[in-house]
């Protein structure tokens, strides 16, 4: 382009305009035709084996959790810049309990779910709720509810937090409170909210007007049990194989009002299509050994993964799932934050 006549003016404009609280906006851009001109997150898989859990393990020589108050590596995208964040909207990190140990109740506004990974014996208490947890189980941290967990077992005991942490960052109302005892006192039975909204019935005369489900555990094993069905008469979606939702029992929308979660089921030898949406997603698989090839053409990147490593997919970047064995996937993604928005799109293949 052929450099204006009034060149000079114009620099010595720009040099002026940057010493004020005013920018240009011809000369930004601030907001590029597609998300991978914007978006600096990277695919990327955290090994549970062979990283994470020896080096949060040493860490428990280190510190207990009452001292951490949680006892929690964050993943760190490596495309992304401090505060850490394992995508834009999404914040996920590996948090261990050991025997004997609380860690103590309190409440944010940032909402949080755990996926269980290893161990036995452990618990947490939710809205004065104890629940056992079990590998595979997935339990919703409501904003502003007490939670504390603790460990009556034997073994170290390993589990994923995922928390909308960067959304809530980003408009800013950002609340911590501590109990003032370790324990919040339990008000409500071990089983209460699964008995009440668990069974496809609610209890009569009772409303409930929260954002988020009444129930805050899902057991394992009644998930899978539902994939199992269903295999046996549905059909694979090309995409997907066959993938179910958490919901909220009182809406059917997702379990909590920023994010949404996910189990699915790939049989083995399975490859999914090309596929791409703008969540952003976070894996975890549970069964079976396999890969995820993720990026744009001729930027793919190959991520091979087993059960409790942890995976990363940002906006949309085009990804494939292949299982070698067969396999069960949870994954937790921001979807109904920007469908609320107005923002969710997805594409199957190229159209
Ligand atoms: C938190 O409160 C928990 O309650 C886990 O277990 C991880 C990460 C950032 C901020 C708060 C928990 C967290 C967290």
């Amino acid at each position: 382009m052929a450099e204006p006549e009034n060149q000079a003016e114009r620099e010595a404009y720009y040099a002026k305009i940057d010493k004020t609280d005013m920018s240009p906006l011809w000369t930004t851009t601030l907001v590029p035709p597609k998300p991978k001109d914007f978006v600096r997150s990277v695919p990327h898989l955290w090994d549970f084996d062979n990283e994470l859990c020896p080096l949060l393990t040493e860490a428990g020589g280190l510190i207990t959790a009452k001292e951490a108050n949680r006892r929690v590596l964050s993943l760190e995208n490596p495309g992304l810049d401090k505060p850490p964040r394992i995508l834009e909207s999404l914040y996920a990190g590996l948090q261990m309990i050991l025997p004997g140990e609380v860690a103590p109740a309190h409440m944010h506004t940032p909402s949080a779910l755990r996926f269980i990974l290893k161990g036995k014996g452990a618990w947490t208490a939710v809205s004065g709720e104890k629940s056992y947890m079990e590998p595979g189980d997935f339990i919703i941290t409501p904003s502003m509810t007490w939670h504390d967990h603790g460990h009556d077992g034997e073994d170290p005991f390993f589990w994923m937090d995922g928390l909308d942490i960067p959304m809530v960052a980003a408009f800013g109302p950002m609340f911590f409170e501590p109990y003032p005892e370790d324990r919040a006192p339990e008000s409500r039975p071990p089983g209460d909210s699964l008995a009440r909204y668990g069974a496809n019935m609610r209890p009569v005369g009772e409303t409930w007007d929260k954002p988020e489900s009444p129930i805050f555990s899902y057991p394992y094993a009644r998930s899978r049990e539902a994939l199992e069905e269903l295999r046996k008469n549905d059909e694979w979606d090309p995409y997907a194989g066959i993938k179910l939702e958490y919901i909220d029992p009182t809406t059917g929308g997702a379990a909590m009002p920023t994010m949404s979660t996910f189990l699915q089921l790939l049989p083995k030898g399975f490859k999914t299509e090309e596929y791409r949406t703008t969540e952003n997603t976070v894996y975890s698989p549970v069964e079976g050994t396999g890969r995820v090839i993720a990026g744009e053409p001729g930027e793919e990147k190959t991520l091979e993964w087993k059960p409790r490593d942890i995976f990363a997919i940002p906006c949309w970047v085009p990804y494939r799932l292949e299982a070698d064995t067969e396999a069960t996937l949870f994954s937790y993604t921001d979807r109904t934050a920007q469908q609320k928005l107005g923002l969710w799109r997805e594409m199957r293949g190229n159209a």
